[in-house]
């Protein structure tokens, strides 16, 4: 099978002005990642420019690029410096991984036509964790994936070939340094990954990693113990699934040391957990984490927890509550390798929530923020959803737990409570699709994961500059148009899917296309209560309270209704259709005008996307062009749906007399 090379697909050719730097390589340090980081070099140097690098190991007279360790602690275990002295370039770092990361910062200079003396700098990522979340099954299916099967696994068995080392290569590129392979949900036999039968294989993929700078996690089933170990509990604190957890750490470490530990998905949506046997989370979490400890693993235990089996005639329960009930109340109690993974809104990667209010109400706690890339709720990969501005908006949200230093982004990053294991993870949207991620353009949200992940001050539109750059070879007038599609993007899916921060309106699931009700009186606590009168759930400090979950200043202007931001009012407010908004238009029109104007939006998009058709590859263009026409009827059906459910809900017309269907 083949597959692409996506942004390292060095096949250009320019009159590169700084091209002579690769002619020489001056390698000072040996080892796997950096030798790693030389074939990199190499490889572009032929493709990019026709030069064939000589490689020498002691500083010789003639222009090139020197890779050398250094003793710069500032740089962290990942950043590295790049200077000039005379006619070298020297690229430095306290590590290998330092330098692996500082040669891709050279090709993407490179690739981007940048001269290399403007880098001339220190670089050091703002999150220790940049972590990719396979959702990959052990029989080969995907979860939530949308560009094929798992590269991963295939009919249980695990899958290791050159199609391994280009994945760790692209991920490496954008600074990624922890992935794990395997789906939360544990199941098709995939408990048994952390034991002898499936380890010899796992480090093949390990070793692979390393070689990149990346460490390997697997998902766990916390009911391994009886799944796996034939023992009557899970419970942890029971001395036999204690021992049972640290002979199995101690055999994973023996075949990989440099393992990144566990991913667990627990009590959570039928997930076994530490509630079944009248344990919280902390005691289950912990358990892990002291197997694990004497050999420098961590445990990233997700917060997802709510009930899934909730009845939709009971008003008090708030599934938007459930994870800051769950887990506020234990801060302090987790152990130092513990981290907990939350996801960016309180409920489930909606197209639009707020931000999760567990961020910054944890103090003593390592955290890492959870983004979704899978485009699950936002258009799975047949629309187009640029994401990255919904992430800057999340990492830039002021939670105000501190006067200075409050942001996502700080908490995460450490700046906040001088957390030391921190920073993002992200389900990924990857699969043996050739081109990785199905839509093509999807693959602006992978790379800017990535680059976000390792610099939260780039902006969303220079991350997809850069992504355009070195993926395509346009010029200015044609990126910018590609730019311009992939800004509009998130906005206009949300124009013409669920309004104003409500959510859901999906087919139940497999998440794409319109259904009103489809949740509605189902027992996932995702309702709107929609009636003739008004629509949505009151979480206000006089309804369930979850605004309250919030710093007192984001609880006011959640709860007042002339200042909640206007994006989010049905998220946290009933409304009635009259009501009108700042913008004053009623809520009715507003939703009816933005469905109309989301059609409008995916055409105008498909107009842009025809002028690049002699500049963009012939194959790519018409797979986006077939995945633009899928999106262009699916808008159209979102927008009649929407629009004609809440028509038959009022009777009131549209302003502007449009058709709407009765
Ligand atoms: O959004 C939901 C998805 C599930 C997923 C779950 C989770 C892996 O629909 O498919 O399970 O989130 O995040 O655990």
């Amino acid at each position: 099978m083949k597959w692409e090379q996506l942004w390292l697909n060095y096949n250009k050719t320019t009159n590169y002005i700084d091209k002579e730097y690769f002619a020489n390589i001056y390698q000072m340090t040996q080892g796997d990642i950096v030798n790693n980081a030389v074939k990199e070099l190499k490889m572009a140097a032929m493709e990019m420019f026709g030069i064939s690098i000589t490689v020498e190991k002691s500083i010789g007279e003639k222009q090139g690029i020197i890779l050398q360790l250094n003793n710069d602690d500032s740089l962290g275990e990942d950043g590295y410096q790049i200077e000039f002295e005379g006619s070298k370039l020297v690229l430095s770092a306290p590590t290998q991984k330092g330098i692996l990361y500082g040669v891709f910062h050279i090709i993407r200079q490179a690739k981007q036509g940048e001269p290399l003396r403007n880098i001339h700098k220190k670089n050091i990522p703002n999150n220790k964790y940049r972590m990719i979340n396979h959702w990959d099954d052990f029989g080969g299916n995907i979860e939530r994936g949308y560009s094929g099967k798992s590269f991963f696994f295939g009919n249980r068995e695990i899958m290791v070939n050159e199609r391994t080392k280009d994945y760790a290569r692209l991920m490496a590129s954008i600074g990624i340094n922890q992935i794990s392979i395997n789906n939360v949900n544990v199941r098709e036999g995939a408990s048994w990954l952390v034991t002898k039968k499936y380890l010899p294989k796992v480090k093949e993929i390990a070793d692979i990693f390393e070689g990149y700078g990346i460490k390997l996690f697997l998902s766990i089933n916390y009911a391994s113990p009886i799944d796996v170990g034939g023992l009557d509990t899970a419970d942890p604190l029971d001395d036999k699934v204690i021992n049972w957890w640290q002979e199995a750490a101690k055999e994973i470490y023996e075949y990989i040391p440099n393992f990144g530990g566990f991913l667990v998905k627990a009590d959570s949506e039928g997930r076994p957990g530490p509630f079944s046997y009248n344990r919280d989370h902390a005691q289950g979490a912990n358990m892990l984490a002291k197997a694990l400890e004497p050999f420098g693993g961590v445990v990233i235990w997700r917060c997802f927890v709510y009930n899934c089996r909730q009845d939709w005639r009971d008003t008090k329960t708030d599934r938007a509550r459930a994870a800051y009930d769950n887990f506020a109340t234990i801060d302090g109690f987790f152990a130092s390798n513990v981290i907990l993974q939350v996801k960016n809104g309180p409920v489930d990667f909606q197209v639009r929530e707020p931000v999760s209010p567990l961020f910054g109400a944890m103090k003593s706690t390592n955290q890492i923020l959870e983004v979704q890339i899978a485009q699950e709720y936002t258009g799975q990969q047949i629309d187009l959803c640029y994401l990255v501005p919904m992430w800057k908006e999340v990492l830039d949200f002021r939670t105000h737990c501190k006067e200075k230093l409050d942001t996502v982004a700080d908490v995460v990053a450490g700046r906040t409570f001088g957390h030391v294991k921190c920073g993002m993870a992200a389900v990924t949207n990857t699969g043996d699709d050739s081109n990785w991620s199905g839509h093509d353009l999807a693959a602006a949200n992978l790379y800017g994961y990535g680059r976000l992940a390792w610099n939260t001050s780039l902006s969303s539109e220079e991350i997809a500059r850069e992504w355009i750059s070195m993926t395509y070879n346009l010029d200015k007038m044609h990126e910018d148009t590609l730019l311009e599609i992939l800004m509009g993007s998130w906005a206009t899916y949300e124009n013409y899917t669920s309004p104003l921060g409500i959510g859901w309106m999906v087919n139940i699931s497999h998440h794409y296309g319109p259904n009103v009700e489809g949740y509605e009186y189902d027992v996932w606590g995702t309702y709107h209560r929609a009636n003739h009168l008004a629509i949505g759930v009151d979480r206000t400090s006089k309804g369930t309270g979850m605004t309250q979950q919030y710093y007192p200043s984001n609880t006011r202007l959640y709860d007042n209704i002339d200042t909640c931001p206007q994006e989010l009012l049905l998220f946290f407010h009933r409304i009635p259709y009259n009501h009108k908004l700042q913008s004053g238009k009623t809520l009715l029109q507003h939703i009816y005008d933005t469905h109309f104007k989301g059609v409008e939006e995916v055409e105008e998009m498909i107009k842009k996307w025809e002028t690049l058709n002699e500049v963009i590859c012939p194959v790519v263009y018409e797979r986006v062009k077939v995945r633009f026409d899928r999106q262009l009827e699916n808008s159209k059906n979102w927008r009649d749906v929407i629009n004609t459910y809440f028509y038959r809900k009022t009777l009131i017309k549209d302003e502007k007399g449009r058709h709407i269907y009765e």
